[in-house]
């Protein structure tokens, strides 16, 4: 439809604002309270405007247009009012310098000078600095409300609400906020997000990085290197510091929104104890030597390695931290100057299962899916994740759906933050996945909801399927999972009839002794009702760091060479042999458990590690450590001293992600660019220089001139990225893999017309109990996954501010159990497995069910993973960290006081 604007003729859909269709068309209505987040309020009046025909001055941002209207937003008295309105602000703000910026700005356009109103209509002179990351000065409020609108809204917390009435209106988080005062943003469910901060239009609420540090002077865009989400920031510098993270509008992912690590958690990156020197160890001392002599020992050490032992003796564990391109440098420094494939990334301890899972039933890995079908998606399926705590802004996506109406369903044994909002809860014993899967589809075929002419023209061995779940009735499911028949039943009836249902699923599904069989029988389901290769569907793995996609893509597996291909495929050795002088060795690797096994058989001589604390986080510590204690030469390369890096011969510093340039690939296959914002400390090396320096010293040079470089070779032998340049990466969107060729758009959606396998295969997969079930001596069941606040290891999330939100691991515990076992609050608790032990504060829970304890990793000292075992799924190798059995055993200590803790469940 069209309307006129100041005499200019508009176009505009149905549907639009005023304020809207104007803005499309470049015409520019002041405005303090609108924000495209945001649904249209009409607070703040700025853009009030005439319409002809019509009386009054209704604000632009709320009107809606109609055909042939004709709208003034810069008459004379639009701007006698406007004008007026400023002066009313400006009279409850303070003076002088601390005018709002905007308000100063739009004084001025309007030619304002004197403020006719004076006291005491002044704000009340309210501060709250109990947040950690920003403060809240009401003086510079006008009350628009648009951060208690950004919570509700965005994020979906609904941390914030306006207090009072006229002149002492404002907006309070927390607190008894109801009867009077709030207790500050501290005391409130505020998640630290920071979307009120970013909508805030006078900067009453402000980061106090930027109170300390000034302003930024300019902006650097960038990728979060946190998690799979892959959120797009603005990286905001002052004299070659950065001062502020801000979440960028057009951020594929994130779309102008954040979480508490990727908005306030990157200041480890000035932490003191930042390593800035090559540390090589000499006795129990750590000596400080040079660059150039740590990149000859570590070329010495595995050049002697190599010739005395061979190349087995040799095997590198890459960073799903680090970029693409420092990643594929490991993987050709170890097939082109080791000649093995003994090269490996977390995702082995994180989503392998998903890998082998997919690629045997789909024939390819990766999401099928875009986070922007989360949108789209009648039906919203979540399988072990957590998604509002380890992948926020994903979380806070699937919270808005849910809240717009869209089912959503929960199979999570513990009562996470959706689990709560859903629309059924299936909460299954830890470990039970396949069964309560082969049990939903017992339901949908019995009740002839399959999806037949997908079945038929898409897929086979549904018969072998058929014959598996015919003997999974909801009966036998209910009495293996504990979920009860009829949510069992009325699940698979949602997923089902929805009309396009999206599985999302995360490490409650892979980390299992029978991981792959889980997320088979997921993909079964897909393809019984049809719900795959269409938008809103699909399969979709919430990858967990920031590069683990991209670190197997191009090539960190011992099983497979960049782009998943075979090692031993011909035409991909003639391709390698040319492109970079030597042969692709053909036999498999060593995958990290292995290298385990080898290092204390005494066949594994070095290792080297890049940004990957395993003596913290991997399973069964006691093995790890004195694995790693049994090498002859042990290279971290880290950004901390981490507690591998405790018990390294060498320590590498890294440069962090917003000191280097290069690509991360998120969770919907995205690869996206990190560029340099600031220098790296001391002249540290970025991790693909040092490999390429080794390299060199170990007679075969590599030579690039930038990460570019790098990934043009990686285009060239790897066919899913042969359309992949930064030239092409050099805009907002990036590029979804697979990119076949340089005209190539991307792939949002995988699998469309067919499979990689050409049809796609049921497997059929039998209910097998986990590794350990309870018994006299370890009756409960411990859970261990992640909460918001910490990232995994903690070496970076443990040195910002986030320390004073939560400072501790904690035991969660049902109130039934620590009723029975007699422990209170903060009491600390001995847990006990057949590995060993470690202690830790309980606290009382509705997150866990009876006979159930959960806890996470993040700090070294709970010594958490001593208590896991080896037990892994068979084929990936990932471990069965989701279920382990213990008993607690309360420290009676009574001469020191239980210490003071900092603990914040999101509920
Ligand atoms: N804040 C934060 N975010 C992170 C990380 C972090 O450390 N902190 N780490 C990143 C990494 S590396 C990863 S891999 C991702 C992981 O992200 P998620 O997969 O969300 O991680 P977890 O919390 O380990 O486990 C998810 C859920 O699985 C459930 N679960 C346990 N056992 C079972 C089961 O048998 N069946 C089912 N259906 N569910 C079960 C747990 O109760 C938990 O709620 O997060 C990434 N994001
Ligand atoms: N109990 C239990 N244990 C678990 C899990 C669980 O659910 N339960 N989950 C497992 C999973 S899924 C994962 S992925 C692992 C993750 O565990 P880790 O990978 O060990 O943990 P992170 O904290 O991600 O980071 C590892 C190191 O990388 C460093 N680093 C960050 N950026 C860079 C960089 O650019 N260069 C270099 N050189 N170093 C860098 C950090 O300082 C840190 O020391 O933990 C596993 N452990
Ligand atoms: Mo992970």
């Amino acid at each position: 439809m069209k309307l006129e604007i100041n005499g200019r003729s508009v176009e505009a859909s149905p549907g639009d604002t005023i304020y809207v269709a104007a803005k499309r068309a470049g015409i520019a209505i002041p405005a303090l309270c609108t924000s495209d987040h945001l649904a249209p309020f009409g607070s703040c009046r700025m853009c009030l405007c005439e319409v002809d025909g019509q009386h009054g001055t209704p604000a632009s941002c709320t009107t809606p247009v109609r055909e042939g209207m004709v709208v003034h937003t810069e008459s004379e008295r639009v701007r006698r009012l406007r004008k007026h309105l400023v002066e009313l602000y400006l009279s409850e703000q303070p003076s002088g310098d601390r005018v709002p910026e905007p308000l100063h700005r739009l004084a001025h356009a309007l030619d304002l000078g004197h403020v006719r109103y004076t006291q005491p209509a002044t704000r009340v002179d309210t501060v709250d600095r109990s947040n950690p990351f920003f403060i809240f000065d009401n003086a510079v409020c006008i009350s628009c409300a648009r951060c208690v609108r950004a919570c509700d809204e965005i994020q979906g917390t609904h941390a914030l609400t306006m207090l009072h009435r006229g002149f002492g209106s404002r907006p309070t988080a927390g607190g008894s906020a109801l009867i009077g005062e709030s207790a500050g943003f501290a005391s409130s469910n505020c998640v630290s997000c920071g979307a009120c901060v970013k909508e805030c239009p006078t900067g009453a609420l402000i980061e106090k990085t930027v109170i300390e540090e000034g302003e930024p002077l300019h902006a650097v865009r960038t990728t979060c290197a946190y998690c799979g989400v892959g959120c797009s920031f603005e990286a905001g510098v002052r004299e070659e510091r950065v001062v502020r993270m801000v979440p960028a509008d057009d951020g594929p992912s994130n779309q102008g929104h954040a979480c508490m690590k990727g908005r306030f958690g990157w200041t480890y990156n000035y932490a003191p104890d930042r390593l800035r020197t090559p540390l090589l160890r000499q006795g129990q001392e750590w000596v400080e030597i040079s660059w150039s002599a740590a990149l000859d020992r570590i070329a010495e050490e595995w050049t002697r390695i190599k010739s005395a032992h061979g190349p087995d003796a040799l095997a590198t564990i890459s960073s799903s931290r680090g970029t693409n391109e420092e990643n594929y440098l490991f993987g050709k420094f170890m097939r082109c100057v080791i000649g093995s494939n003994h090269i490996d990334n977390c995702a082995r301890v994180c989503h392998s299962a998903t890998v082998t899972g997919m690629m045997e039933t789909l024939g390819a890995s990766a999401a099928t899916n875009s986070i922007h079908d989360l949108d789209l998606a009648k039906l919203i399926l979540v399988v072990g994740a957590n998604p509002t705590e380890s992948h926020p802004v994903l979380g806070a996506r699937i919270k808005r759906a849910a809240r717009r109406g869209v089912p959503l369903v929960v199979i999570d044994p513990r009562r996470t933050e959706l689990a709560r909002l859903a629309d059924l809860h299936l909460q299954l014993h830890p470990g039970t996945n396949v069964a309560l899967l082969n049990g939903m589809g017992h339901v949908i075929v019995k009740e002839h909801l399959t999806d037949t002419v997908f079945v038929s023209n898409r897929t086979q061995g549904f018969d072998e399927w058929l014959n598996l779940v015919a003997g999974c009735t909801p009966e036998a499911t209910s009495s293996v999972t504990g979920v009860p028949v009829h949510l069992i039943t009325e699940a698979a009836r949602l997923y089902a009839k929805s009309g396009g249902s999206m599985a999302v699923h995360g490490l409650g599904m892979t980390e299992h002794r029978w991981g792959s069989h889980g997320v088979m029988a997921l993909v079964n389901l897909a393809l019984a009702t049809g719900n795959i290769g269409k938008p809103g569907t699909g399969i979709n793995p919430l990858r967990g760091q920031n590069n683990v996609q991209g670190a197997s893509d191009v090539g960190c597996l011992p099983t497979f060479f960049a782009g998943y291909q075979p090692l031993t495929d011909s035409t991909l050795g003639a391709a390698h042999l040319a492109v970079t002088g030597r042969p692709l060795p053909t036999a498999r690797g060593m995958k990290t458990p292995d290298m385990w096994d080898a290092a204390l058989a005494g066949r594994l001589k070095t290792l080297w590690i890049i940004g990957y604390d395993v003596a913290q986080t991997d399973p069964n510590l006691k093995k790890v450590h004195a694995a790693l204690n049994s090498l002859e030469f042990l290279i971290v390369q880290d950004l901390f001293m981490s507690e591998t890096a405790k018990l390294a011969h060498l320590v590498i510093p890294g440069a962090s992600f917003l000191e280097k340039d290069g690509t991360f690939t998120n969770l919907e296959r995205r690869i996206q660019r990190i560029r340099k914002a600031v220098e790296p400390p001391n002249g540290v090396l970025p991790d693909w220089q040092v490999v390429c320096e080794v390299s060199a010293r170990m007679g075969y040079p590599m030579q690039y001139s930038h990460p570019s470089a790098i990934m043009d070779e990686i285009a060239q032998l790897a066919p899913l990225f042969a359309g992949v340049s930064y030239d092409r990466l050099d805009r907002p969107e990036g590029l979804q893999w697979p990119v076949p060729s340089t005209t190539h758009p991307g792939t949002a959606l995988m699998h469309e017309q067919s499979f990689p396998k050409g049809k796609a295969q049921f497997v059929p997969v039998e209910y097998l109990p986990p590794g350990e079930i309870p018994s006299d001596t370890y009756p409960l069941v411990l859970i261990t996954g992640r909460i918001l606040q910490h990232y995994n290891c903690g070496a970076q999330t443990r040195r910002t501010d986030i320390m004073q939100v939560v400072d501790t691991d904690v035991l969660e515990i049902h109130a039934g159990d620590a009723a029975r076992l007699d422990l209170r609050e903060g009491d600390q608790v001995r847990l006990i497995s057949a590995r060993g032990e470690a202690r830790l504060p309980v606290v009382v829970s509705d997150r866990v069910q009876p006979g159930e304890l959960f806890t996470s990793f993040h700090f070294p000292d709970t010594d958490l993973n001593v208590l896991l075992s080896s037990s892994a799924d068979e084929s990936s190798k990932c471990p069965e960290y989701k279920v382990s059995t213990v008993r607690l055993e309360k420290v009676t200590q009574t001469a020191v006081p239980a210490p003071s803790m900092h603990v914040m469940l999101i509920t």
